[in-house]
């Protein structure tokens, strides 16, 4: 379905994808990644934070591609990090999940066992855990302090972007670094679905509030995971690539930036934006 990107191991990888965070584990997760087997989809975000990691793993394992033919990711939970944690816990999600290996391992939040994480993570990678690694919700100060002192650097780089949190200050500094940039909740968790401007532009070219949005994401050279658990919205969410938006459409929905997070993290963080203590 859609094209893919080239890493900066040269490993291929899906641009748009499949997001799990949200499904519960059992029949909405099987619901959910078989509908998007079925439109295409063949890149899968997970996290052992999401507990459906068992569903995702039986439906892929059902469906009649071969390992492959898709492109599996997963991320390490905050408790887990450290030097000796993600080994154990790449072996726990593979597990639930009943396949081999990942295509790419994530750090899912930046906390102060990153670092002794991040050099766990080539060892992973040696022993053929995963194919690519990377980090999400870093901050930029915190992505070049990790590449800084490990000399290793992410695949791919995991945030938060949509048109009310848009960060056009990341695409820059991931093209710079090589990594590719992958916008997780780009549909701003529903927050968007009554905007009149997002609206208009869905009115005139007969498409709807979401395929505007990715398309706006697609545009920007990004990386996209749009969730959802029903069907019909899951094959309209990977149609957005027989249109295009305009410059002035394209900036009408850059003006709707207002720097705005739609997560409400269950964690504190230090005064350098390191996760201090979180709840699973
Ligand atoms: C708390 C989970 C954020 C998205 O992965």
């Amino acid at each position: 379905m859609a094209e893919q990107v080239l890493l900066n191991n040269r490993r291929a990888m899906p641009r748009l994808g499949l997001g799990l965070w949200g499904p519960r584990d059992g029949r909405e997760t099987l619901v959910a990644v078989e509908a998007a087997l079925e439109a295409g989809y063949r890149l899968f975000d997970s996290a052992s934070a999401y507990h459906n990691e068992k569903s995702l793993g039986q439906a892929l394992r059902a469906s009649s591609l071969k390992r492959n033919e898709y492109f599996l990711v997963g991320k390490i939970w905050n408790d887990d990090q450290g030097f000796h944690g993600p080994k154990e816990a790449i072996k726990r999600s593979l597990e639930a999940l009943g396949l081999e290996y990942f295509d790419l391992y994530l750090i899912h939040w930046p906390t102060r066992a990153s670092l002794d994480t991040w050099r766990a993570f080539q060892e992973l990678r040696d022993l053929g855990l995963t194919r690519s690694i990377g980090v999400a919700n870093f901050s930029p100060e915190q992505l070049k302090d990790l590449i800084e002192a490990t000399k290793v650097k992410p695949q791919v780089w995991q945030m938060e972007i949509h048109p009310l949190r848009a960060r056009p200050d990341l695409s820059p500094i991931a093209t710079e670094l090589g990594i590719e940039l992958m916008a997780y909740s780009p549909l701003a968790r529903g927050r968007l679905k009554k905007n009149q401007i997002i609206g208009r532009i869905a009115q005139s070219l007969e498409r709807s509030f979401s395929q505007i949005i990715l398309r706006w994401a697609w545009q920007r050279g990004l990386s996209l995971i749009p969730k959802s658990i029903r069907p019909e919205r899951i094959q309209e969410n990977a149609r957005i690539f027989d249109f295009e938006l305009s410059k002035e459409q394209m900036l009408a929905i850059n003006r709707l930036d207002q720097g705005q997070s739609v997560l409400k993290p269950p964690f504190v963080f230090d005064e350098a934006g390191y996760v201090l203590s979180s709840l699973k």
